[in-house]
C-alpha cells in the first residue's frame, strides 16, 4: 500500500505530549493589540536579562531598513499607530510591507526597533501603563515555560503579525536570504543511540552544514517536512526554499532514537535531541523531536519536527 501523508502524520502520535506553546499563542491572540504590544516588551526585557538574541547585522536588516527609516521619522504617535497596525495585522502599506518579510527579517525588525525604543528613537510603552490581568497572567504563564519554548513564543507572535494579502503561506522565501553565522561550529559527526539509518544520519550531517541539496536529496520525490505546529511542505524544492529561508545556522544535536519496521518495508523512527537558533546560539537549547517515515528506498518520504513539552519528554521514545 502506498503511503499518505495523512497516516505518516500520525506516527508515533501516542508518544507525544501536548505542547504548552499552541495554548500560551491562544491566550496572547485575546489580547487587545495595546496589550499585545506591552506583553511582548515585558517578556523580551525581562528574558533580556538571562539571554539575548545576536545582533542582526546589516546584512539581515537591508530587507527592514526602508520600514525602519520611516518609523523613524514619524512622530511618537504614529510611531506607536504602525507598531499597533503591524501587530493587529491591519491592512496598512507598513502591515503589507511587513507581511512579505521572511521570518528572520520579521524578527530582525523587532530587535532594531526594540533597541529603538530603549535608546528613546522610538516610542516606548507608555510610561503610566497599567498592566491589565491578561497580560500579568500571561507573563506569569510564560515564566513557566523553559527558554527553548519562551522564544518559540516570541517568534511565532512575530511571525502570526502583519496583514498578507498571498493567502498561500504566512511569508515569502526571498532566495537572497543572507546567511546566518554560525556562532558556534555545528557538530559534525552524527551518532544517535539508537539509529543507524542513513538517511537519518545523512540529513542531520547535511542540516549541521546548511547543504540543504544534500538534506533534500535525502527526501522522496513527493516527501514532505512538518515544521512545529505547520502544516507540512511537500516536495524538494518547497522544502528546500524553506530551509534557505529557516533552518540556517542551526546546530542539531540529537540524543537517541527508536527505529521500527513496519510490514511494507518502510520504518518509522523517532529521535529526540537539542536544537540551538542561531539567534540565540549556545545559551539556548530546544529539546525537539524527529519522526522520521523513511519508505522502502531509504528515502525520507516525511519529517515532523516537534517541540517537546518538557525535557523529560526527550526519553518519550516508546508508546505508552
Ligand atoms: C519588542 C516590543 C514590541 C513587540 C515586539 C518586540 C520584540 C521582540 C523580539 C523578539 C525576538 C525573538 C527571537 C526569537 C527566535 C526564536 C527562534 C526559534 C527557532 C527555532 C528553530 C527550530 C528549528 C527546527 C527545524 C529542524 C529541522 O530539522 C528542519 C527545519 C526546522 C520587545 C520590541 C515583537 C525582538 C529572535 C524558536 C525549532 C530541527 C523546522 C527549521
Amino acid at each position: 500500500m502506498a503511503l499518505t501523508l495523512a497516516s505518516a502524520q500520525t506516527i508515533f502520535s501516542s508518544t507525544q505530549v501536548p505542547s504548552p506553546i499552541p495554548a500560551t499563542i491562544a491566550l496572547f491572540e485575546q489580547l487587545d493589540v495595546d496589550d499585545q504590544l506591552a506583553f511582548l516588551w515585558f517578556a523580551y526585557t525581562e528574558m533580556g536579562k538571562t539571554i539575548t538574541p545576536a545582533a542582526p547585522g546589516a546584512a539581515r536588516l537591508q530587507f527592514a531598513e526602508g520600514l525602519l527609516g520611516q518609523i523613524k521619522s514619524m512622530p511618537q504617535p504614529e510611531q506607536t499607530q504602525v507598531m499597533r497596525d503591524i501587530a493587529s495585522c491591519a491592512d496598512t502599506p507598513s502591515g503589507r510591507t511587513y507581511a512579505a518579510f521572511s521570518v528572520n527579517t520579521k524578527l530582525a525588525f523587532w530587535y532594531e526597533l526594540g533597541e529603538f525604543m530603549k535608546q528613546g528613537i522610538v516610542a516606548p510603552i507608555p510610561p503610566g501603563y497599567q498592566m491589565s490581568i491578561g497580560v500579568r497572567a500571561l507573563l506569569e504563564s510564560v515564566q513557566q515555560l523553559d527558554p527553548g519554548q519562551q522564544i518559540t513564543v516570541l517568534r511565532n507572535t512575530v511571525v502570526g503579525m502583519g496583514y498578507d494579502v498571498s493567502a498561500q503561506s504566512p511569508s515569502s522565501y526571498p532566495t537572497s536570504e543572507p546567511l546566518f553565522e554560525r556562532t558556534v561550529p555545528a557538530p559534525t559527526k552524527v551518532a544517535i543511540e539508537g539509529v543507524t539509518e542513513p538517511a537519518v544520519l545523512g540529513y542531520i550531517e547535511a542540516m549541521n552544514t546548511d547543504n540543504f541539496d544534500a538534506a533534500v536529496a535525502l527526501f522522496a520525490d513527493n516527501g514532505a517536512l512538518q515544521p512545529p505546529f505547520q502544516k507540512p511542505i511537500v516536495g524538494r524544492d518547497a522544502i528546500k526554499q524553506y530551509m534557505q529561508s529557516e533552518a540556517q545556522g542551526l546546530n542539531m544535536m540529537p540524543q537517541q532514537g527508536i527505529t521500527e519496521s513496519r510490514e511494507d518495508g518502510s520504518k518509522q523512527l523517532k529521535v529526540t535531541g537539542i536544537v540551538q537558533t542561531p539567534w540565540f546560539g549556545v545559551n539556548v537549547g530546544m529539546n525537539i523531536s524527529w519522526r522520521f517515515l523513511i519508505d522502502g528506498q531509504g528515502k525520507i518520504f516525511f519529517v515532523a519536527i516537534d517541540m517537546l513539552a518538557s525535557p523529560q519528554e526527550l526519553m518519550n521514545l516508546r508508546r505508552i
